[in-house]
């Protein structure tokens, strides 16, 4: 019998693993009956023993004597054969055992992931990384330390004066971590001040870089329609890569109203977690990348119907990246977008030495670019007993409110 029959394809063993080397991340750890040995990310920042206990509690059972290397059927059963369908924790926990299924079937294959999915479109994955300051030449100081880097593409985001916190700026020096306290810690927003600040930061980053650089810019929610068409305008002459997610995006339709006055590149979903959750934004060509990652959308087999549908309208990927997708994520990102013919960009934000010790991985950063490894399946695993040396940590993510107390978006 070889490893790759049936019943040595059978899951026998399934684990969660929370783990907070710096930061709390949830990985699935599936095994087969012939020890091959598959990993998904489970993550979803300020929630994550939410999904855990999906995981352990509605998933793992259903596992346990599954042919591993039926991952559509997996797929279907889980989403499909639910009454309960999409949502955050749910995608999020569909998504660990995909991932893991796909490692695990790669490894049987002997292959790279990358391999299994049509074999390489390209050799390195573009990828931004994140410059903030406390004011404008802050920000235009950490974009020059990123491009010396060797990035090619960088967002970059200012405080807003006269505000304590700003989304994307870290006040303790250290790299922008969002999720910082057990219960949400109240920040404030201030849309005008907001709105005069950005195309002020972008002229001076053209005037300091050129226009080689690739630069991005996230509104994180923030704006009205009307707003978000305005600074989307504005920031036209900076020619910005994208502006990502200038308005909340439950109403669909709201960016038909920014892509009326505007031709500045819209990005969006790094909150949705299906393909429901975006189809009039894609059918109607009202963004131009979609951000939804693997993690929190189902995982490789629902990412890739999304990514093929995105394709149809010339939108392309532009994979959320930020330090709360754990490498797992990350490594089976990094393959998908080795093959995905309708590639964008990639964000990645550097995780933590303590991170990358937890869970060793072979992508490698080089010349503005992710190249994922050789290694068969996502090319990432974990260090289990270093794992259990960093316990689970409650955090949540901020709230934010207007200055007269009005809950805003975050
Ligand atoms: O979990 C929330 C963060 O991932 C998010 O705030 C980061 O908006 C973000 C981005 O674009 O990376
Ligand atoms: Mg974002």
């Amino acid at each position: 019998m070889t490893e790759g029959s049936p019943r040595d394809r059978e899951i026998v063993n399934a684990r969660v693993i929370v783990t907070c080397p710096g930061r709390n991340f949830v990985t699935l750890r599936i095994e087969t009956r012939a020890g091959i040995v598959g990993l998904g990310d489970a993550t979803l920042n300020g929630r994550e023993l939410a999904v855990a206990a999906y995981l352990q509690e509605h998933i793992v059972p259903n596992l346990i004597g599954r042919d591993a290397g039926r991952i559509e059927d997996t797929w279907q059963f889980f989403y499909r054969g639910a009454y309960w369908r999409r949502g955050p924790v749910t995608m999020t926990a569909i998504a660990a055992v995909d991932v893991a299924l796909w490692d695990i079937v790669a490894k049987l294959a002997g292959m790279p992931l990358y391999q299994m999915l049509g074999g390489r479109s390209r050799e390195g994955a573009l990828v931004y990384g994140h410059a903030n300051g406390r004011d404008i030449a802050e920000t235009s100081d950490e974009v020059r330390r990123h491009i010396e880097r060797g990035f090619r593409a960088v967002r970059a985001q200012c405080a807003v004066p006269g505000l304590e916190k700003t989304y994307g700026i870290s006040s303790s020096g250290k790299a922008y971590e969002p999720a910082e306290s057990a219960l949400p810690l109240e920040t404030q927003w201030s849309t005008p001040q907001y709105l005069r600040l950005v195309p002020e930061l972008f002229e001076r980053l053209r005037v300091d870089h050129g226009n080689d650089v690739e630069l991005l810019h996230d509104a994180h929610h923030r704006l009205t329609p009307i707003e978000a068409a305005r600074l989307a305008r504005d920031l036209e002459p900076y020619r910005l890569f994208w502006l990502e997610d200038a308005t909340p995006a439950e109403n669909q339709r709201a960016f038909e109203l920014i892509r009326r006055h505007s031709v500045t590149p819209l990005a969006v979903g790094e909150v949705f977690n299906s393909i429901w959750d975006c189809k009039h934004l894609i059918e109607q060509q009202l963004i131009d990348f979609i951000r939804t990652t693997i993690v929190h959308a189902g995982g490789i087999t629902h990412v890739r119907r999304l990514a093929d549908f995105a394709a149809l309208h010339q939108v392309r990927t532009g994979f959320h990246g930020a330090t709360d997708l754990s490498p797992v994520c990350m490594g089976a990102a990094l393959h998908f977008d080795a093959w995905v013919p309708n590639f964008g960009i990639q964000e990645w934000m550097l995780h933590s030495q303590e991170t990358d010790a937890v869970f060793p991985h072979d992508y490698v950063f080089r010349d503005g670019r992710l190249f994922c490894g050789e290694s068969p399946g996502h090319g990432v695993t974990i260090d289990e007993k270093l794992a259990a040396k960093f316990p689970y940590v409650p955090k949540q993510l901020p709230v934010a409110r207007l200055a007269d107390g009005t809950m805003w978006d975050w």
